[in-house]
């Protein structure tokens, strides 16, 4: 096997020149398996192609002729290459403790050396010198521990087999179409998957779902009759570690298996999950397990029947134990068929009302998995309340790649920042365990055993667009969820650094650092810029219904959605408060549910989100809402217009047809944010009949 490079798709953040560095030296690999073979695979190809070499290890005396480079070797080997002993001898007393995906990297004596316990971190350690370049091999430096934060680093696919009606063919997918599926079939480019496989790995993501988790007639059998398909893929990911997870639907037991019920207690339906799950796993042995949306947005599931979200997931958790599979449950759950005139009803509650009464009721390979906010994916929201809310039961937090409320990769909007703030949080205050914490499985002291993390979750951005994310600086959001599930400490900017030299290799790029400050001042504020041109005060949704892209400040104000912004002619926002509102805030615990609670504590970029004030309400920045409102609308597209500017002065430094994509999606981002400007503050005028202070053209 090849480490495949795909001739009419951009390489992303592994163009052949990235492997420059390891290419060029004498590398050996020590170890047995197919990952081992993956490693040994990446290092021949870059040798071919950069002059170096790939020693095969000899048994018995292990002295090469020459002195290697770099030694990748894993512990449990009966001899490790000579290089390699004196890191292995410090590192004796932790052997076995890297874990299955960490890896123990130094440099001595003119060698480098990863060692790994098992073949998944033998792997990562050499993305990881594929990350450092030049440096892997330059001064010495002492042993360092890697080992990923969260275990499941998982990417969910919303890829529809046959091309729906309404979504297309991926659901909330602006890439183009599925790289898994075409027209009702498995894709005839599997090596493009295989290529998706390897961008993955060297992000550090190990899991991924391959269909929407609303789950159609055709994709449902996936999971019995179409399983070879699914199998198919999971050969592709498989020598790049990564495990295929299947989103199913909880009423397949009535529409695959013929039964009158899918109720869970049901001893039939019980037999009937275990069966057909043993069967997957005769097919596709690493079989990562289910993904489950159910009762939500018109899915099917256990309220149907009358049992709990804790009985339904544990009959399929049930099912895949055995195996070591997980069930992720997904908390997304609300009465999406609201009545906007009832104001007691408040969707961001749901979750926190569906799911904190059964914490400890899952069995424990059911990981719930819980959207950051209560809402979903806004530019802002506050953190969802579940997740501090459930001790006893395994969370993952799952973010989303795919840009559906940020600019459907036709707007940079890079969202590190985003992902960073959200992983740091601190559910019961800055001094506790963060939302990073949670999702790795380190809660706040609670009562009994602690419970493992379920990791970190995202939809993905992924399509057969050749820049793979339509957007080619949206590939940066892909790579930087990767390595946020591994480490979610890393700065979000330094993240983009390593993207941009990985992708814009600096020894092939013709001033690598005008390119390097011109990104990041298009990126690094991205997400901020976007925010400020959009709804205001973390308020959310003011988008055109249904595809959600561009304004429309009351689209779904009269609908059942549950997604309000309540603005008349003297106020805006949502009182979440327990005061006079919602009581949302009481869903919080210490400081939260009072920090949100008062008007004069609530940030101001969440203060719509949680109350509803007059315009002339001042914020902490001094300003008013509506004058805030104008400010940042403004600004938001000064911004753009800059961007715009200064990406016209890189063309000369980028691929041609980058420059074109990247130069017609801004053109694009100019004309939307200017819109969003225009109707947030011609409506807002409207309402409030407060002008501009700075007597800007408001229509
Ligand atoms: O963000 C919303 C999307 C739906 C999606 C849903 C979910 C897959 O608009 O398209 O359905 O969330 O997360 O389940």
């Amino acid at each position: 096997m090849t480490a495949p490079q795909l001739t009419d798709v951009h390489p992303a953040w592994l163009p052949p020149e990235a492997f420059r560095a390891l290419g060029s030296r004498r590398t050996v690999v020590q170890g047995t398996g197919l990952l081992v073979e993956t490693v040994r695979q990446e290092v021949a190809d870059a040798a071919a192609r950069y002059g170096g070499s790939l020693r095969q290890p000899t048994t018995g005396a292990d002295e090469p002729t020459e002195p290697d480079d770099l030694v990748l070797a894993l512990t449990t080997g009966a001899t490790v290459p000579a290089g390699a002993a004196a890191v292995l001898a410090e590192l004796a007393a932790q052997t076995g403790q890297l874990g299955a995906d960490g890896f123990a990297l130094a440099r001595r004596a003119g060698v480098t050396v990863v060692l790994a316990d098992a073949a998944p971190g033998l792997l990562y350690g050499l993305f990881e010198v594929v990350r450092r370049g030049e440096a892997a091999f330059g001064a010495g430096f002492p042993v360092e521990r890697h080992r990923p934060a969260m275990r499941l680093r998982m990417l969910n696919h919303w890829d529809n087999v046959t091309v729906d009606p309404v979504m297309g063919q991926v659901e909330r997918g602006y890439s183009g179409g599925s790289i898994f599926w075409r027209d009702g079939a498995l894709t005839p480019e599997l090596s493009r998957v295989r290529a998706y496989g390897r961008l993955l790995a060297a992000s550090g993501v190990n899991a991924v779902t391959v269909n929407n988790v609303n789950v159609h007639a055709v994709e449902a059998r996936l999971l019995t009759d179409r399983l070879g398909d699914v199998a198919a893929i999971a050969d592709e990911l498989r020598p790049y570690g990564i495990r295929v997870h299947l989103s199913i639907t909880f009423a397949a037991p009535v529409t695959l298996g013929g039964l009158p019920t899918a109720d869970p207690l049901d001893e039939h339906v019980r037999a009937w999950w275990a069966k057909t799950t043993r069967q997957v796993y005769d097919t596709i042995p690493d079989f990562g397990g289910f993904v489950v949306k159910a009762d939500s947005e018109g899915q099917p599931g256990p309220f149907g029947y009358g049992r709990s979200h804790a009985d339904g997931a544990n009959v399929l958790a049930e099912a895949v134990a055995p195996f070591g599979g997980a069930v992720h449950w997904r908390a997304f759950v609300y009465n999406h068929r609201q009545d906007w005139r009832d104001r007691s009803t408040d969707r961001a509650r749901a979750a926190y009302d569906h799911f904190a009464p059964l914490d400890g009721q899952f069995r424990d390979n059911v990981i719930l998995q819980v959207k950051y906010g209560p809402i979903d994916f806004q530019v802002r929201e506050p953190i969802s309340p579940v997740i501090a809310a459930m001790p006893a039961t395994r969370l993952a937090v799952e973010l989303q790649v795919t840009q559906e409320y940020t600019g459907q990769q036709r707007h940079v909007c890079y969202l590190g920042p985003l992902w960073s703030e959200v992983l740091g949080f601190g559910p019961w205050g800055a001094d506790g365990p963060s939302v990073a914490d949670v999702a790795a499985g380190r809660t706040a002291d609670v009562a009994g055993p602690p419970v493992g993390g379920g990791g970190l979750a995202a939809v993905s951005s992924v399509g057969d667009d050749p820049f793979w994310t339509g957007h080619p600086l949206a590939q940066a959001n892909l790579y930087a969820f990767g390595r946020f599930a591994w480490n979610p400490r890393l700065d979000p900017l330094a993240i983009l650094d390593e993207w941009i030299d990985l992708t814009f290799v600096p020894t092939a790029t013709g001033d690598p650092d005008r390119l390097r400050r011109t990104l990041h001042a298009i990126m690094d504020d991205s997400w901020r810029t976007y925010e400020r041109y959009t709804a205001p005060l973390g308020v959310g949704f003011m988008v055109r219904p249904g595809h959600h892209y561009g304004p429309d400040v009351d689209g779904y104000e009269y609908t059942p959605w549950g997604t309000y912004h309540f603005a008349d002619r003297d106020g805006v926002g949502v009182d979440r408060t327990r005061a006079t509102g919602t009581g949302f805030t009481g869903q919080y615990p210490a400081p939260w549910s009072q920090v949100y609670e008062s008007l004069d504590q609530c940030p101001d970029e969440l203060l719509l989100f949680f109350h509803h004030v007059p315009y002339g309400h001042v914020l902490h920045s001094g300003s008013t809402v509506i004058q805030h409102i104008y400010d940042t609308h403004f600004a938001g597209v000064e911004q753009v217009t800059e961007s715009r500017r200064r990406w016209a002065e890189i063309v000369d430094l980028v691929d041609p047809a980058v420059a074109a994509r990247v130069g017609e999606r801004l053109d694009e981002q100019v004309r939307s944010a200017t819109e969003w400007r225009d109707q947030l503050n011609t409506y807002f005028f409207r309402k409030s009949g407060v002008p501009d202070a700075h007597g800007r053209r408001i229509h």
